[in-house]
């Protein structure tokens, strides 16, 4: 029994088989306490003859059955750690790593300029009303400056704001003066696209009111922030232009050196004493500043992109060069 039982557990390798073994020779029931329990049928000499030899028999067994153990768990360590090796030497795989949109990165770069020069950020509903995309803007039902801004209706008076400067009125609602707000935030018009005008894109809207603010702060302050954003060389225009939320108002432009000419980047002007009054401001007593730039206008002149349609057309060639 013993020979053949250590012959077929040499064979074993794997922990159920031997468990197998395990129950079928040294169990309760197994084979070897078979015989040491016949043992009491025996006649004393006899007894004490089997008896030693049953435990020699049972000492050699389960010392076969430890070492078996610890070969086969040694076995498959040996074959996890071959399996699970790592090779240090070899080289990594490149992570592909996401970026940040262009329109982003300028949008982080306009922020920055104006929180410089003392402006905090706020931000607006996408979905406005008649009442503050137009009316408390002084354009009123019917005043014919409405088709400068080609509406996508919700449903009236519901809209796809057209211009971030909803917001003037909103904020001017809420705080007294001094008001120094930019509103980055994006806008929709129903509009035919070309090189220079997507049906939707981003704005900056600045404004600043207070006692004794003058053309020459909007001057100033716009100056300040193309230097920042373009440097000293870039050539800057204004010219007159018209809003009527402002009195008098302007347009910005950037020379432009993959057009030849200028690219308009904003509009902005002096608030309109009747919007200060329509948020119950004294116009006699402040005035104010306000302009809403383009930021895909800017990326356009800083990154030399010649038409504004790559930006929202997802075209991984032209993403990645950010
Ligand atoms: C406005 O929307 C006024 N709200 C700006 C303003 C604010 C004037 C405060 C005075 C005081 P305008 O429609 O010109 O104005 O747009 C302002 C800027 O937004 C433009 O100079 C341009 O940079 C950008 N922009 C306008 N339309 C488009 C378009 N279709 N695609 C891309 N950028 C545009």
């Amino acid at each position: 029994l013993t020979q053949n039982a250590l012959q077929e557990l040499s064979q074993i390798d794997n922990p159920d088989e031997l468990e197998q073994w395990r129950v079928r020779i040294l169990g309760r029931r197994g084979e070897l306490t078979g015989i040491l329990r016949g043992l009491a049928q025996l006649d004393l000499e006899e007894r004490r003859q089997v008896g030693a030899l049953g435990n020699q028999a049972k000492a050699a067994l389960e010392e076969g059955l430890e070492k078996r153990g610890r070969d086969i768990s040694e076995a498959r360590l040996a074959q996890v750690a071959d399996l699970e090796r790592i090779d240090v030497t070899l080289p990594g795989r490149p992570v592909a790593t996401g970026r940040l949109h262009p329109t982003t990165q300028v949008l982080r770069e306009i922020t920055d300029a104006f929180v410089a020069m003392g402006f905090s950020i706020v931000e607006g509903p996408e979905v406005e009303w008649d009442h503050y995309n137009f009316e408390m803007l002084n354009i009123p039902q019917g005043h014919p400056a409405r088709d400068m801004w080609n509406t996508l209706w919700v449903d009236y008076p519901m809209l796809l704001r057209t211009h971030t400067s909803p917001m003037q009125a909103r904020v001017m609602e809420s705080v007294q003066p001094p008001v120094r707000v930019i509103v980055p935030g994006k806008c929709y018009r129903y509009e035919a696209t070309d090189a220079t005008h997507e049906w939707h894109f981003y704005q900056v809207e600045g404004l600043a009111v207070d006692e004794g603010i003058t053309f020459a702060d909007l001057k100033g302050t716009l100056y300040e922030f193309a230097r920042r954003l373009f440097g000293t060389e870039r050539k800057v225009r204004f010219r007159c232009d018209y809003f009527p939320f402002v009195e008098p108002g302007v347009d910005m432009s950037i020379d432009c050196f993959s057009c030849s000419g200028w690219i308009e980047i904003m509009g902005a002007g002096m608030v309109h004493p009747r919007v200060l009054a329509g948020v119950g401001y004294d116009p006699e007593k402040y005035t104010g500043f306000a302009f809403g730039l383009g930021p895909e206008r800017i990326a356009m002149l800083k990154y030399g992109i010649d038409d504004i349609r790559h930006f929202y057309s997802n075209d991984l060639r032209f993403l990645r060069q950010f």
